[in-house]
């Protein structure tokens, strides 16, 4: 699948700390510690719907990460998925009587435009469910062959799921106990009571054929993936095992990351999936998680239609730090609109304090596990500054239009208007 074209990333002098970001797994803070080519997988959209400010918010999370892993030097291989295949994109399809691919190709080229509008860097791999098929049939086969996977005993609809004992390390990723894993897992897409099974909460791999539902021809019978393989196998043929982030929002810690990490392991001879587990915090309306199922949806489309600057709904969403669950309002938005205006004026002044201290700020408080609000007010201590006329350096206007394209993703200069939806 094609990504979306990327903006221009400037390059600043100089550089900050080491990023730290917290891991899941590990439940602390610790160094990313990438070697010169950083590899990053964050979990891509399911398109039946419109982007929302929740999905929005975890993908700048993870562009942030990315910006300031490349500010350090690091070239990003960064991957991502497009859940085209799966059961919430059919029942969507069938209500508003239309095909279940045009439904998706519709929803990703909005995802797209709206990802463009908001500046975020695009993968360089960018890989939706069907392309990925084969790789998926092929490690389905893989962990049959090792024992990790089994067909329940079902001569009509033989589907394969994996044993979640396979690793023998299976809940490291989430730390969760036994009882919360099977509260999320019949909540989060998951079947515990499919007869034949040999644990509840086993996932599934391959789903046997139906009448009705899209298939693909396999050595083990026609079917079609589960939904934690397809990131399994997406992220370990091009990132290897043992690459540096795996992110999503924390809804997806169980079952996804768990089992995608498990699938993964089992396949790579048991080598840790990726090395940190990166979540973002929930974005919500009106006291209740904003999501596609409750309907409580703000959109970045419907906003930029609206006439809402991008950069303003940029600025924000990294007004709140990217793990704290926080309701989304309208009062945020004018508060990014005023911060958005205030460091415009600045920046257009001939002088302002000298950058450097705000630029090594800046760049600490977002190693420090992306502490963008700290970030924002330390531009705005420039931008105060400079607009009371102290300081007297010519550069520092330019250097800090760098510094906040670089690293927050919003150009201070340009006057485009967003690009509007294919
Ligand atoms: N396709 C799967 C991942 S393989 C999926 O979860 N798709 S999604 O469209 O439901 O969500 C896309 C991303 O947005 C996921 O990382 C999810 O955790 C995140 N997300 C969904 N709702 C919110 C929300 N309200 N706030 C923050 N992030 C959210
Ligand atoms: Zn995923």
């Amino acid at each position: 699948m094609q990504s979306w074209p990327s903006p221009a990333v400037p390059e600043i002098d100089g550089t900050g700390p080491a990023l730290r970001l917290y891991d899941t797994s590990d439940a602390l803070v610790k160094p990313v510690a990438p070697g010169s080519v950083a590899t990053m997988y964050v979990c891509g959209i399911t398109p039946y719907d419109a982007t929302h400010l929740g999905h929005a918010a975890t993908y700048l999370a993870f562009d942030t990460v990315n910006r300031v892993l490349r500010d350090q030097g690091h070239e990003v291989h960064y991957v991502q998925n497009i859940t085209d295949v799966d059961d919430p994109l059919f029942e969507r399809a069938e209500r508003d009587g239309i095909d279940w691919r045009d439904l998706g190709t519709r929803e990703t080229n909005l995802f797209r435009s709206d990802m463009e509008n908001l500046r975020i860097l695009p993968p360089r791999d960018y890989i939706g469910a069907i392309e990925s098929v084969d790789e998926v049939i092929a490690a389905v086969g893989a962990l049959l062959k090792s024992g990790a996977a089994y067909a329940v005993d079902d001569a009509e609809f033989p589907d394969i799921y994996f044993r979640s004992g396979a690793t023998g390390v299976f809940g490291y990723e989430s730390n969760y106990d036994r009882a919360t894993m099977e509260t999320l897992f019949a909540e989060r897409g998951g079947d515990p009571d499919r007869p034949g099974k040999r644990d509840p909460i086993d996932a599934l791999l391959w789903r046997a054929a139906r009448p009705g539902e899209p298939s693909w021809p396999a050595p083990f019978g026609a079917g079609r993936p589960g939904w934690h393989i397809e990131c399994s196998v997406i992220a370990l043929n091009r990132l290897g095992e043992g690459f540096d982030i795996q992110g999503g929002g924390s809804d997806l810690i169980f079952p996804h990351h768990e089992y995608s990490a498990a699938h993964g392991e089992a396949l790579a001879q048991q080598r840790r999936f990726a090395r940190h587990y990166v979540h973002t915090g929930m974005i919500g309306l009106d006291g209740e998680k904003m999501s596609k199922s409750l309907g409580n949806l703000v959109l970045v489309s419907t906003l930029c239609a609206a006439g809402v600057d991008p950069r303003i709904i940029r600025l924000g969403l990294l007004d709140g730090h990217y793990r704290a669950d926080r309701m989304w309002t309208e009062a945020a938005l004018g508060v990014a609109a005023e911060r958005l205006t205030m460091w415009q004026r600045a920046v257009a002044r001939e002088s302002g304090p000298a950058a450097a201290a705000v630029i090594a700020r800046v760049r600490t408080h977002l190693a420090n596990d992306l502490d963008t609000p700290k970030a924002l007010v330390a531009i705005d201590g420039w931008a105060k500054s400079a607009l009371a006329g102290i300081g007297s350096a010519s550069g520092a206007p330019d250097q800090i239009v760098g510094i906040v394209d670089a690293l927050l993703g919003v150009d201070l200069r340009s006057a485009h208007p967003p690009r509007p939806v294919d």
